[in-house]
């Protein structure tokens, strides 16, 4: 059994290395909330990946804090856990704010894996000693520096590359680099910038061979998705709409994707992604791990995650450098010549976490005790 002592939050500032913009906004400065949990001398870390502006999902960092603090950390002082699998029923109260959800459940996860000393990807059933990588490229001022980024990930050895795409920096984008790179994977991410009028205009990119097109539809939408994937040959595959393994057996049976893209934030922590992992899995739909501009604590979560055996295509889990100038792990992320990343066999996240840099990037923290609890 496991009692949690005693939860910190705080938020960190941390500037990009590189601007990220997407078909709903550019991210320059990422505002992140970290949790940290203490039990019997032990401690793990969580991270919240909500954004600062609720345009990917409903929730916020502000958001995040103000549940995370009201309404879960009480939840999480109050009981014995048997470990991370206790969460999702601690919380099934509150609805939604899965992000809010995740970040403490998977700090407790890593906390479940120190105590048995055996490292997280392992108590989460993975299987991979690597995991195959790819990159997000974020929409760019103009496509020769595309072009650049382009070639500077395949020369890093990424094994797929997902282009951001939205009206107007999608068909003559997707020509120009299948000119250049016949043969690469390539994959693209709406994040639901196409409605219905624009299915004629998708249905064209049949002839870049894409490897998926993701999420060009609402952000909610399964029907109109389905209606699309019948159009056209290239798979496409869901992000923004999967919140939970019910939303990926429904999306399956309806045809409204081939892929999944789990994102363990989106989900509500690893108890609900190792669920959608193993539904697409049975029916034979591949999944990947999608990234949230993670810093070494959120990234490291899900490289455990993406050990899994049927996270089979390349995940958007990339190198620490290609977000910061300094991450907050050590080591920080690195990826192979050929676009793998090793899963770290040590106890837990398998990395030492900075807190010296995280106290320099700290603005603002806040801790809750548990009241002495009486012993059985
Ligand atoms: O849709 O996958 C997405 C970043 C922010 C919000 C949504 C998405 C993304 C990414 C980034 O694609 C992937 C990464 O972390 O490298
Ligand atoms: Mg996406």
């Amino acid at each position: 059994m496991l009692t949690i002592d005693a939860v910190h939050l705080r938020e960190i500032n941390m500037p990009l290395a590189f601007p990220f913009e997407t078909s709903f906004g550019v991210t320059t400065i990422r505002r992140i909330l970290l949790v940290e949990v203490e039990s019997d001398g032990l401690t793990a870390w969580g991270e919240c990946v909500a954004g600062e502006h609720p345009y990917f999902s409903e929730e916020t960092i502000d958001t995040a804090w103000m549940i995370t603090e009201t309404e879960l950390v009480p939840r999480l002082l109050e009981k014995e856990l048997v470990g991370g699998g206790s969460c999702p029923a601690l919380f099934s109260q509150v609805r939604g704010h899965r992000m809010a959800k995740a970040a403490l459940e998977n700090a407790v996860w890593d906390l479940e894996a120190q105590k048995k000393r055996m490292p997280l990807a392992e108590l989460l059933g993975g299987t991979r000693s690597v995991i195959p990588c790819g990159v997000s490229i974020g929409i760019q001022p103009s496509q020769t520096v595309l072009m650049e980024k382009i070639a500077e990930a395949l020369e890093g050895g990424y094994q797929r590359i997902k282009l951001k795409c939205k009206p107007g920096w999608d068909t003559k984008v997707f020509e120009t680099v299948r000119k250049r790179w016949p043969e690469i994977m390539l994959s693209c991410d709406a994040n639901s910038a196409y409605r219905v009028a624009d299915i004629d205009r998708i249905a064209e990119w049949d002839e870049f061979g894409l490897l998926m097109i993701e999420q060009p539809l609402w952000y909610d939408d399964f029907y109109f998705h389905s209606m699309l994937q019948k159009r056209i040959d290239t798979a496409i595959c869901l992000d923004e709409s999967i919140r939970n393994r019910r939303d990926a057996l429904a999306a399956i049976d309806m045809e409204s994707c081939r892929v999944i893209n789990i994102k363990v934030g989106r989900v509500g922590g690893f108890s609900e992604a190792i669920a959608v992992h193993n539904a697409a899995a049975e029916r034979g739909i591949p999944v990947w791990c999608g990234g949230m501009l993670e810093t070494g604590i959120g990234r490291m979560h899900n490289i455990a995650l993406s050990s899994l055996q049927n996270f089979s295509l390349p995940g958007d889990v990339s190198a620490s450098a290609r977000y910061w100038a300094e991450d907050i792990i050590e080591p920080e992320v690195t990826v192979s010549a050929q676009g793998e990343i090793e899963v770290p066999d040590g106890i837990g996240s398998g990395v030492r976490v900075r807190r010296d840099r995280i106290e320099e990037l700290t603005v603002r923290r806040t801790t809750a005790r548990a009241e002495a609890r009486e012993t059985a």
